[in-house]
């Protein structure tokens, strides 16, 4: 089997184009969405991943804002600078930019942003909702990674989702996602034992491991529907994924690429929590 690739640039691109509409229909009710980011310290990849949101708000006629901060910065002067945000009704939406410095605590970080505005769906409050299907913003790799998935008609229901990954950001959350959408769920991990006896069950299979093209075809059931959350820079300086998407290609029904896989997904659920946000706030 050859699989379609789903191009997340391409669906993102669609998805915004209507997003836009969206937009413009706020503005003339007087409500321009505005979001604000805080980046901390110069860490390159980071730096890159925010100008995408930049220029993707613009693009959608979102406000946005970016506050670029030293990494000598402290947990009390970030916290305060989120306090002043949480009091800016101007401000719609707040994401702050992981990873941190060690020096601060990411929970306090999450903690500290208003539940109203937690664009990245990374706040306790929002994290419960989604556990209990409750409206709220969905956190955004693993919203784009269902998004994907929906926008070829890809059955979850009953469907047997294998995760490999459980962090706070990916793994978990999209285990829950799929597992509201009544798929059944596997998680793996680094103590997960004999990894591919559970992958090659895999209807849907989520690859957030972190390591470059280590998802190779043998980890693959026939017909599988692969979607690489990995973004491995390499020495070159070239990105990929976490899936050898050469051999996985001819063996999965639908895969996912990277980059212009999941990344430009990841954007757009942001631009729709902030579009949802502005909504809230002003109804
Ligand atoms: N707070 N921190 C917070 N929220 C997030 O949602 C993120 N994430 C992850 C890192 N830290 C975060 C992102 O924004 C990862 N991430 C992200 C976003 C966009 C892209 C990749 C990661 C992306 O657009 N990737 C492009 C390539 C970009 C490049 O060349 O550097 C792609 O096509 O995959």
């Amino acid at each position: 089997m050859t699989a379609e690739v789903i191009n997340g640039k391409e669906l993102a691109q669609e998805i915004r184009k209507e997003m836009k509409e969206e937009v413009l229909q706020l503005k003339e009710q007087g409500i321009t969405p505005h979001l604000t980011v805080i980046l901390i310290g110069d860490d390159p990849a980071s730096k890159s991943y925010v100008r995408g949101k930049e220029k993707a708000s613009y693009e959608t006629g979102i406000s946005s804002e970016l506050i670029e901060l030293p990494s000598s910065t402290t947990e009390k002067e970030l916290l305060n600078r989120i306090d002043d945000l949480n009091h800016d009704d101007n401000v719609d939406g707040i994401l702050v930019q992981l990873p941190l410095p060690s020096h601060i605590q990411e929970q306090h970080v999450i903690e500290a942003i208003s539940p109203e505005k937690d664009v990245d769906g990374f706040h306790p409050i929002s994290i419960g909702r989604m556990m209990t299907g409750k409206d709220t913003f969905l956190p955004c790799t693993p919203n784009g990674i269902i998004t994907m998935l929906k926008s070829r008609n890809i059955q979850l229901e009953g469907k047997h989702a294998v995760i490999i990954g459980r962090s706070n950001i990916v793994g978990k959350p999209v285990g829950q996602l799929l597992l509201n959408e009544n798929a059944t769920v596997t998680y793996c991990h680094s103590r997960t034992k004999d990894l591919m006896e559970h992958t090659t069950t895999a209807d849907i299979l989520i690859a957030a491991v972190g390591k470059p093209n280590v998802i190779d075809a043998k980890y693959v059931k026939d017909g599988a529907a692969v979607i690489d959350v990995g973004i491995n820079r390499l020495d070159d300086g070239s990105l990929t994924g976490d899936v050898d998407f050469d051999s996985v290609k001819d063996k999965a029904s639908y895969i996912t690429p990277v980059p212009q896989g999941v990344g430009p997904m990841t954007i757009t659920m942001l631009l729709k929590n902030t579009i949802k946000a502005a909504r809230g706030i002003h109804q």
